[in-house]
């Protein structure tokens, strides 16, 4: 480690297992991010957590390893609207890999196009107040309708406790919506608790709703093996076996006291999608129609 790393948060493990369970050719890990190199593109001022790198050639080194083919990787929160690190990954995984950007709702079509052609696919809007100050809704919304024409879509993260308050901005967004880690739902509750309904509802509301089915880790406070969040996520998988993504969280961040093992990660997934063609949706299908639709 570089003196310029020391101070800075390691929240993955250097040594992830290898799973049991081998994902099918072409699969894709729809949720991951990189970090740097600091060196080349420095974090954010506003970064609320400053971690070490965790660039390309490590991503792409856990996609061989867990038997991964290709990433989308997601702005970190860290790079702030500064979209350089992601690009550069995207550039260095020789097509396999594409992006979802953070941008500022004043940017303009110029470089809308300019992330589109860097391999960006959708734009992401962040409500968790640890990891950014300010989430703007109509502002959000004007940049929604601006991707349209690229054949974006968006990708929202906040917690469960403010679901009922952005029902109204979810429904306004004209353009396909991706929740990550379901809205983050106690799985405690099981899959009938009240997380679970409200999150189902929202679901229901309309077609062009999609979710990741992510981040045990996150989710579940009992740990490894996660029964908890394969009770409650396994039906979901089920009855919305179109809408689902799956994704490592790679380089999990801030889960620095509870480092996840990504081997272990990746065994959760034939728990919570229990047949071949679920698991050939979540892990292909689903992801190729969002972000490689051409080649389907
Ligand atoms: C995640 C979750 C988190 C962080 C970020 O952009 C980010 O910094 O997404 C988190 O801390 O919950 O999806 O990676």
């Amino acid at each position: 480690m570089s003196d310029d790393q020391a101070g800075r948060i390691l929240s993955w493990t250097l040594n992830p297992s290898k799973p049991a369970f081998a994902p099918p050719p072409g699969a894709v890990d729809a949720h991951c991010h990189v970090f740097g190199p600091q060196a080349q593109f420095p974090f954010s001022a506003r970064a609320k957590y400053l971690p070490r790198d965790a660039g390309p050639e490590a991503l792409f080194a856990l996609r061989d390893r867990l038997g991964f083919t290709r990433n989308v990787i997601v702005q970190a929160s860290c790079h702030g609207t500064d979209n350089a690190a992601t690009l550069h990954a995207i550039t260095r995984s020789n097509g396999r890999a594409r992006g979802v950007a953070v941008v500022d709702p004043a940017i303009g079509d110029a470089e809308l196009d300019r992330l589109h052609e860097g391999g960006m696919r959708g734009v992401r809007f962040n409500f968790l107040k640890r990891l950014v100050d300010d989430a703007p809704k109509d502002r959000f919304i004007e940049v929604s309708h601006r991707i349209a024409r690229l054949g974006w879509h968006v990708v929202v993260y906040f917690e469960a406790d403010i679901l009922a308050e952005l029902r109204p901005f979810l429904a306004a967004i004209p353009v396909p919506v991706v929740i990550d880690h379901m809205g983050r739902p106690d799985v405690s509750q099981g899959p009938d608790g009240a997380d679970m309904r409200a999150f189902r509802a929202l679901l229901d509301s309309r077609d062009d709703i999609w979710t990741k089915v992510t981040c045990p880790d996150r989710l579940d406070a009992k740990g490894p093996p996660y029964d908890d969040f394969v009770r409650a996520v396994r039906p979901l998988v089920e009855d919305y076996p179109d809408r689902v993504l799956w994704g490592t969280d790679w380089p999990h961040p801030n889960m620095q006291d509870a480092i996840p093992d990504d081997g272990a990660l990746v065994d959760v997934i034939p728990r919570i999608a229990p047949t071949a063609e679920l698991r050939r949706k979540l892990l292909i299908d689903n992801p190729m129609r969002l972000y490689w639709p051409e080649e389907m």
